[in-house]
């Protein structure tokens, strides 16, 4: 062989270039090649994690509720939902197979598409709402709801595939039936709907008054996407007008309190924040602006994120703060916080989200899973409130950030997650929640959610063909509603508005909708995309909230 150095200078250059050339590609092949080879063998593993948890379900739980993976039977009284299953039922009917509607959307993700039709049919076929039970709201709305409406978008999809006998839309018929059964709760003088109503009786007498913002404030995208699909516009118009009076109530500040009275619309707990009771109230505007494409969704949210930006963070940290004076409250990190860098995904702050999630990643390496509360002050766990049960929010945020940058750290982060899950909760009978993260002791109850969302985000970390295809935004509860292009409202001719976001804003994104961009691609960092056409016009957007301290300091726009 030809070495080199025998060769005249010029031509010993070109032939080292082109070797070191080679050199780069067969290290940069290898190096995707290794990378596709784990991305499989991590989606192999989620998935087993996932039938692991539903096989159990349905041999032991099923059409229960959900499952107690411990002793291996079944639960109906979910804390949240309320008690879907009362003694009174038809005999023919044992329960409303929660965990089985939260399934659905995973398994047109990732399972196969004859368990997806078995479930759509007994559903179909089983599932009845006339029944006297107190149900929660906001929980029934998220999983019950909003797992219904997702897959019978999927089901409808004929690129999906997954139904192969007729299907008559009987899950939106199901989903009908029960919106209608929840528009009673929106029967108030402020229009804010009861957190609690009887599926059956309405409200029921001396219910309780007391709410909480993210209980009335984030209802839009199911019974919106409801009002779309059925062309009955009371879903949407009893969402919005709740949404609407809740956002009348914030302070001066753009801030909202965690509980309220839907009577008076007095708030009766001013502490506020981004974490429980709040959490899902700022990801629903956002989403419902993706969705659907109204302006005053945007221009809401953008104020909220802002006040967020001012009065809660702390660096990567975000603590509470009083509505009103804005001063600090409680200085704690919720294991429900960690939603919010998928959020900032969404709203193109992506330096923000990344150092937010790296603070949750190492709080959940240094117990080996996330604890609910992290004192921030003190730098250690809540004394009580030391459990995990099976939340989804920081494999969602990891998604998230994956699809965003493409930095295989997150599949790093998202591997060691698989691994505790696997390590710490998996039992014969399932998956088990955490009831203290500093022991690792176990506790009888695998939640809907684990199936709904931790695996789906999960999967989908290491998949990114699902959502390359379309252009989804995924409901609180994980499920996903496709962004189309006739649910958007239209923007009108001339635009003078006052709104942070400009018309040129809205077509630049209408445009990325229309050539196909994934809802992932559309960060909406109105700064951003203005300034770079505009240079001479500075404007703040609140992804650039300076912050006094060095080592906090936000990126600027240049940045
Ligand atoms: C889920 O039911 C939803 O994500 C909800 O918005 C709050 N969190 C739980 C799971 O942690």
């Amino acid at each position: 062989m030809m070495s080199c150095t025998l060769l005249n200078p010029k031509k010993r250059l070109f032939l080292c270039l082109l070797v070191s050339l080679a050199f780069f590609l067969v290290v940069d092949t290898s190096s995707q090649q290794h990378l596709e080879a784990k991305k499989k063998l991590m989606r192999e593993k989620v998935r087993q994690m996932f039938y692991h948890a539903y096989d159990n379900y349905m041999t032991y739980a099923f059409p229960h509720d959900e499952l107690k993976p411990l002793t291996k039977s079944f639960t109906d009284s979910l804390s949240e939902l309320g008690n879907l299953k009362l003694e009174h039922l038809p005999t023919d009917y044992n329960g409303s197979a929660v965990t089985l509607v939260e399934s659905l959307s995973s398994l047109a993700i990732l399972g196969n598409s004859s368990e997806f039709e078995k479930g759509v049919r007994w559903l179909s076929d089983n599932l009845k709402f006339d029944i006297d039970a107190r149900v929660n709201l906001f929980e029934c709305n998220i999983r019950v709801l909003g797992g219904l409406i997702s897959a019978h978008l999927l089901a409808i999809d004929p690129t999906n595939r997954l139904i192969q006998g007729s299907y008559n839309n009987q899950l939106l018929r199901l989903a009908e039936d029960l919106g209608k059964r929840f528009l009673p709760a929106f029967e108030t003088p402020t229009g804010l709907p009861y957190a609690w109503i009887n599926l059956k009786n309405g409200v029921m007498e001396n219910e309780t008054t007391e709410t909480s913002t993210s209980g009335c404030g984030s209802l839009i995208l199911e019974m919106g996407a409801l009002s779309r699909l059925t062309g009955d516009p009371r879903f949407e118009s009893a969402a919005l007008r709740a949404l609407r009076q809740l956002w009348r109530m914030r302070s001066s500040l753009d801030l909202l309190g965690t509980t309220l009275d839907v009577v008076t619309g007095e708030w009766l707990e001013y502490s506020s924040s981004i974490g429980a009771g709040v959490d899902s109230f700022y990801e629903y505007l956002l989403k419902a602006y993706i969705l659907f494409g109204k302006e005053d969704y945007w221009q809401m949210f953008s104020s909220a994120y802002l006040a967020s930006q001012k009065y809660f963070r702390h660096g990567p940290w975000y603590h509470e703060a009083n509505m009103w004076s804005g001063k600090p409250t409680y200085w704690q990190l919720t294991s429900l916080q960690a939603f919010w860098p998928g959020l900032q995904v969404l709203a193109g702050d992506i330096a923000a989200a990344n150092s937010t999630h790296r603070e949750f990643f190492y709080v959940w390496e240094k117990f080996g899973i996330l604890p609910e509360r992290y004192l921030l002050d003190h730098q250690m766990i809540h004394p009580t409130m030391k459990y995990y049960p099976l939340r989804p929010e920081l494999a969602e945020s990891t998604f998230y950030l994956y699809q965003a940058t493409k930095d295989p750290w997150y599949l790093d982060v998202g591997e060691a997650m698989v691994k505790s899950l696997n390590l710490y909760t998996k039992v014969p009978g399932g998956f088990a929640s955490v009831r203290d993260v500093t022991t690792m002791q176990l506790e009888d109850h695998q939640h809907s959610f684990f199936l709904a969302e931790t695996c789906k985000y999960l999967y989908l970390l290491f998949d990114d063909s699902f959502v390359a295809k379309r252009n989804y935004i995924f409901t609180t509860e994980g499920h996903p509603i496709q962004v189309v292009s006739s649910w958007h409202e239209k923007l009108p001719k001339s635009y003078s508005g006052n709104w942070t976001l400009s018309k040129e804003l809205a077509n630049l994104q209408r445009g990325a909708w229309e050539s196909g961009a994934s809802a992932l691609s559309l960060q909406v960092c109105p700064s951003i995309a203005l300034n770079s056409r505009r240079p001479e016009q500075h404007r703040e957007s609140a992804c650039h909230v300076p912050d006094e301290k060095i080592n906090h300091r936000c990126r600027s726009n240049k940045e």
